[in-house]
């Protein structure tokens, strides 16, 4: 099949999963276009049948604001044509359903068909769903699209509350791992750099948005620091960022606290990681959590959206109410507080995430392609 693939080229879970999903459909064979205004992050070295077409901003001198969406739908059209694609997938609502369902009108007029999947990842939904000046659009763009999937059973509820959706089916396919690229054994030397006394390494990474709440990251590990030596690895950059590490400094753990910023592959330092920490105020499903899981790495996290899950509360990790820092600290503290009660939380963290193993979750897109495309073969175009 080819597909054409519109996601966010970021370090955001959307892009990485959009990415790694691209990655394999193309190693099973089918034809990847990657249509985004940079290099998918997660692209990797050039691989057989994967293409990347640059959606390039103009240079005219009356736009003060560049009409991405337009101009997004444009090479869509273009690339749609070039290429004959079967189908369009597109993560994230907007702008990319939403410029989808655009060009699929565009190239209905040149008497061409193309199917729209749109993946909901999360804050689409739970952030900007809830704002009036993008509401409109985004209901508009789940209802015009031929299949709408959702990371997880909460997005779902989640975007049939909002949107009512008028009986659309919208069927949720979750996130997933690929097992071999979590087989390397970890960077010893990075983690005497990061702990040089072998204390125990609590992890968190992030874009550092609010809806990471990372005070909860910095006051869940003081609070464990405060009863056993221990290290805060912050991972990514965002706008929260400057001001954890000032109040780090200020509360007098500037030591403690090691901040990296973004790095291309967060399973460096998950492997050197004790626990990982995300006591986020929403999270539509947590890929940052599987990623520690999967990575041998149990995870402290909000009871809020898909976590639940992901993460079994006692078994991979612990779950608390958000902003519970005080019970985040105690759970961590009761992982870390035994060699062999972390060894047990850190081989079911493991397993568990074999739940979501690409194998599993590789077929639930490619029957909906499937489906969709024989469907839509059917109706005259
Ligand atoms: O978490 C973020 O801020 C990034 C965001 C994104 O849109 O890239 O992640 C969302 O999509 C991921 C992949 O489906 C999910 O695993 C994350 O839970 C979700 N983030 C939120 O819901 C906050």
């Amino acid at each position: 099949m080819r597909i054409g693939f519109v996601c966010y080229p970021t370090f955001g879970g959307s892009g990485v999963v959009a990415t790694e999903l691209g990655k394999a459909l193309a190693a099973k064979g089918h034809e990847l276009h990657f249509i985004t205004y940079s290099e998918p992050a997660r692209m990797g070295s050039l691989k057989s049948n994967m293409y990347y077409h640059e959606v390039r901003l103009s240079n005219y001198p009356l736009f003060d604001f560049q009409p991405y969406e337009l101009i997004l739908t444009s090479k869509m059209v273009e690339i749609a044509m070039q290429h004959r694609l079967d189908l369009l997938h597109v993560h994230y609502a907007i702008p990319h359903a939403s410029a989808a369902v655009m060009a699929r009108a565009i190239l209905a007029t040149k008497g061409l068909n193309l199917p729209i999947v749109t993946t909901l990842h999360g804050t689409d939904i739970t952030l900007l769903g809830k704002d009036p000046a993008f509401e409109p659009v985004i209901s508009y763009a789940i209802n015009e699209s031929d299949a709408v999937t959702t990371v997880s059973k909460s997005l779902k509820s989640d975007t049939l509350n909002l949107f009512g959706c008028d009986g659309k089916s919208i069927e949720c396919i979750p996130n997933f791992i690929c097992p071999k690229q979590y087989t390397g054994s970890p960077d010893e030397e990075l983690r005497k750099h990061i702990a040089p006394e072998g204390q125990p390494i609590l992890t968190h990474i992030s874009n550092f948005r609010p809806v990471k709440r990372v005070d909860d990251v910095l006051a869940t590990f003081i609070e464990v620091r405060k009863n056993i030596p221990a290290k805060l690895l912050l991972v990514g950059d965002g706008p929260d960022r400057s001001r954890i590490e000032k109040r780090a400094e200020e509360l007098g753990y500037r030591d403690d606290v090691i901040c990296i910023g973004k790095i291309k592959n967060p399973i460096e330092p998950l492997r050197i990681s004790d626990l990982f920490l995300l006591p986020s105020e929403t999270e539509s499903f947590g890929l940052a959590a599987l990623e520690a899981m999967a990575s041998g790495v149990p995870v402290i996290a909000s009871n809020t959206g898909g976590l639940p899950e992901v993460i079994e509360h006692g078994v991979s990790g612990f779950l608390h109410e958000v902003g519970d820092t005080q019970a985040m600290a105690k759970s961590a503290l009761n992982i870390l507080g035994s060699p062999l009660r972390l060894e047990a939380f850190q081989k079911q963290a493991k397993a568990r995430s074999e739940a979501f193993h690409i194998d599993t979750v590789l077929p639930k897109y490619e029957g909906l392609y499937n489906r969709l495309v024989s469907e839509e073969g059917a109706l005259p175009t």
